[in-house]
């Protein structure tokens, strides 16, 4: 497709806004390229919001980056997210990532369109890759691929660093390195946002934890979560992921980083909660028009499990009653099978949360709660909001 208007740009986000994959290769791709119109691009891209959370993975080659990142992206695609992986490789100027996609081991997500994964070598990249990073991170936004994950060699000599892109970086630190910790230098240290010592299926973990917390004292830095990972077993994963999500929330609070970005703040649905006699009884409508539903877990209601059907920027949550007496189990008594809540993704939940009790909204929740994924929010109530239950999700 010839590009070179300014209607054209606006009409390739739009469609890759509204789930068009190969939309989406092509805004990479000219991002990639760091041209006039990849910016235009990246521009029109951040203009729609910021609701992602960009995670940077990064270590010493062979860390376990890679096997990590695989568990990783499976356990959110099991919480029904969306997912993008940018990797980058800085020693192959020759294969252009081709090689990068196999070596990632990630061949099974082929077919899966909630997970999208990307290969940039770092030399050649007309603008550095750096600017190819922060470009395709803007571009996945309005694709609805709202957990990016970018692992990039990150400890020694001709590192590609992300940590200004990313909300939270993950260094690896692993055990049978000898001198792996005192290696690690000041300014690496204090990139990190949690030390993850990888690979804690070999003997010598516990070790590396205390190195890493020793050298903090030493440094004066502290408050760094540590966690033993392991790629194989996927032990650590789910508390490293939530430890993320954390870390970037308080980061957030501190730093006031993402408020620097031009933002809205309700950035639009995140999905909407149909309640359901039973989920495998309508999980053939939704898999017949091409949609994979998530296998049925907990979800952040009490009695209640849910499975998620993403398509395009959000998601159908399927939910049914495990028990009568629970909030789905009382709705379908009421008022049968049907759409029970609408929910937003939005900035500032606490205090959205205080000023809507203090402005007398009738809320439906005593709190902000804690999900099972992981995730915060809290209801409102039908009455104050024109009669749907809407319920409003952090970032
Ligand atoms: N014992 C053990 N081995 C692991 C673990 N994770 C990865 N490995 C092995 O470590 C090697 C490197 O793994 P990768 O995941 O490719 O590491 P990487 O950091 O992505 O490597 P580069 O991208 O080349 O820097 C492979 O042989 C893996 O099988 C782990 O948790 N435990
Ligand atoms: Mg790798």
């Amino acid at each position: 497709m010839p590009l070179n208007r300014a209607g054209d740009v606006a009409e390739l986000v739009d469609r890759l806004a509204r789930g068009d994959a190969r939309a989406l290769a092509r805004a990479l791709s000219l991002v990639e390229a760091g041209g006039k119109l990849g910016a235009e691009v990246a521009r029109e891209c951040r203009g729609l919001g910021r609701r992602a959370l960009r995670v940077g993975i990064t270590g010493a080659g062979g860390a376990g980056k890679s096997t990590l990142v695989d568990r990783m992206v499976r356990a959110l695609r099991e919480r029904g997210e969306r997912v993008a992986v940018v990797a980058v490789d800085p020693t192959s100027p020759y294969t252009g990532g081709a090689l990068l996609g196999d070596r990632i081991r990630m061949q099974g997500f082929q077919g899966d369109a909630g997970v999208f994964i990307r290969s940039m070598a770092s030399r050649g990249a007309a603008g550095g890759v750096a600017d190819g990073v922060a470009g395709a991170v803007e571009v996945f936004e309005p694709a609805g691929l709202r957990r990016v994950l970018v692992e990039t060699v990150g400890v020694g000599q001709g590192e590609v660093s992300v940590s200004g892109l990313v909300d939270a970086t993950v260094l690896l630190v692993t055990p049978g390195m000898g001198d792996e910790v005192q290696s690690l230098k000041a300014g690496v240290m204090e990139a990190a946002d949690v030390f993850a010592v990888n690979k804690a299926d070999l003997p010598g973990a516990d070790k590396v934890v205390a190195e890493i917390e020793a050298m903090q004292g030493l440094l004066g830095a502290s408050g760094v979560p540590v966690l033993k990972t392991c790629g194989v077993s996927g032990l650590g994963v789910a508390e490293l992921l939530e430890v993320v999500q954390e870390t970037n929330t308080v980061k957030k609070s501190k730093t006031g980083k993402r408020d620097s970005r031009p933002f809205w703040g309700l950035v639009g649905v995140d999905h909407l909660g149909v309640a359901v006699r039973s989920i495998e009884g309508v999980r053939g409508f939704w898999e017949r028009l091409g949609v994979a539903v998530s296998e049925v877990e907990e979800v952040g209601l009490e009695g209640v499990t849910g499975a998620m059907a993403p398509m395009g920027g959000t998601r159908v949550e399927l939910i049914e009653a495990m028990e009568e007496d629970s909030a789905i189990g009382r709705f379908l008594a009421r008022r049968g099978e049907g759409l029970h809540h609408v929910a937003l993704r939005v900035d500032k939940l606490d205090a959205r949360f205080e000023a809507m009790r203090a402005a007398g909204v009738r809320l439906a929740s005593d709190a902000v709660r804690v999900g099972a994924g992981g995730h915060r929010y809290f209801f409102v109530h039908p009455e104050s909001t024109g009669g749907v239950l809407v319920e409003l999700v952090g970032l």
